[in-house]
């Protein structure tokens, strides 16, 4: 096989010559000692460009993520998702094993919650109840197809949780996607919330990394937990290093991206027995139904796959690509090429 697309994920990405020569030759020193300048640098930098106080690098999303319900919330309390939120639905249960949290799940309208939903969802105070203490956004939606919450709609919920005491996280995966779409500066997208993750190792193509930032108060309290959880780094400069670049060098380019999932998106929908919610192809996300009776999602996976186009099966007629920045025009013309090819044989 000598042709591999990989639309699995943008986390599938490899460093670039030029972000691994920034690596190589980073300033590093005892990050658990506060030592590391380049790991202080991105943190600043990355503080900056949220519009937040502080800024704590953690190895993954998800340990981004855990130690944010970590610092926000305590045992036994309630915290408000959208159903498919990633932190929910893939990251292992933790916010129960590790937070001893309970999940208050709202079924969202392409990834997104409502005001009026948000409202009913909180409780009030009654002493049988679990407080509630916590909003999770996702913003790009993974599961909805990587859609985007305006900065109106972000606004609107992060007021209502507040106006009810709660904090709000922003799992911000692909804040920078949607910060791209709308055409706006990504600290206005947040402004609203105390918190967010963003990963460096999706579109910015960095190989590890996400980043949390909140007030300094938050962060102080996150850094404990992520010892806690074994994220204390040592030399980690070598890794933040190439965040830097990323953040410097590849949010532009995300654009690009969302052309191509939607130019695949355009294409895929042309063909028979699939179907696409082409207004949920807003970034770099596409999420395709199979209409079929005679075809599930593992089955075409399988048959892409020995074409040599890689994608996952979301659901059994769910079928997920994701597009980033090893891959080009030519890649998504093979790849319709392929999906033409199968969709048409019978
Ligand atoms: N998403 C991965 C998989 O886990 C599905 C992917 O390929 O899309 N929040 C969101 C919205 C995410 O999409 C992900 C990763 C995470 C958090 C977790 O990040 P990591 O993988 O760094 O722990």
């Amino acid at each position: 096989m000598e042709k591999i697309v990989d639309l699995r994920s943008d986390t599938v990405t490899k460093p670039s010559l030029a972000m691994r020569e920034i690596m190589a030759k980073a300033e590093v020193g005892d990050d658990v000692y506060g030592e590391d300048p380049t790991v202080r640098q991105l943190e600043e930098m990355a503080a900056a460009i949220m519009g937040k106080e502080a800024g704590l690098f953690v190895v993954s999303g998800t340990m981004g993520n855990q130690v944010a319900l970590l610092a926000h919330t305590s045992r036994g309390d309630e915290i408000i998702l959208e159903a498919n939120a990633h932190i929910y639905t893939y990251e292992v249960g933790a916010l129960a094993v590790l937070g001893g949290l309970l999940p208050k799940l709202i079924e969202g309208n392409k990834g997104k919650i409502s005001p009026e939903q948000l409202k009913k969802a909180i409780r009030p105070l009654n002493i049988h109840f679990p407080q509630t203490t916590l909003l999770c956004l996702e913003n790009t939606s993974n599961f909805g197809g990587g859609t985007v919450i305006s900065v109106e709609e972000m606004d609107q919920l992060t007021d209502v949780a507040h106006g009810y005491g709660l904090k709000v996280h922003l799992d911000g995966a692909r804040i920078f996607n949607a910060a791209v779409y709308l055409g706006v500066p990504v600290r206005e997208l947040v402004k609203g919330v105390d918190s967010v993750m963003f990963c460096l190792a999706k579109g910015l193509g960095a190989p590890v990394g996400s980043v949390l930032v909140g007030s300094k108060e938050f962060i102080e309290k996150a850094r404990k937990y992520r010892k806690m959880l074994g994220g204390g780094l040592r030399q980690s400069g070598i890794l933040a290093a190439a965040g830097i670049y990323a953040l410097e060098n590849n949010i532009e380019r995300l654009a690009y991206d969302h052309l191509l999932a939607r130019k695949l998106a355009e294409g895929l929908a042309e063909l028979p027995g699939l179907y696409i919610d082409l207004d949920t192809v807003q970034t770099n996300i596409l999420m395709v139904d199979i209409v079929r009776e005679d075809l599930n999602s593992t089955q075409l996976v399988d048959i892409l796959k020995d074409e040599g186009v890689l994608s996952s099966a979301i659901s059994e007629k769910r079928v997920r690509f994701v597009t980033h920045r090893d891959v080009g025009d030519k890649d998504i013309d093979y790849t319709l090429q392929v999906m033409s090819k199968i969709m048409m044989a019978k």
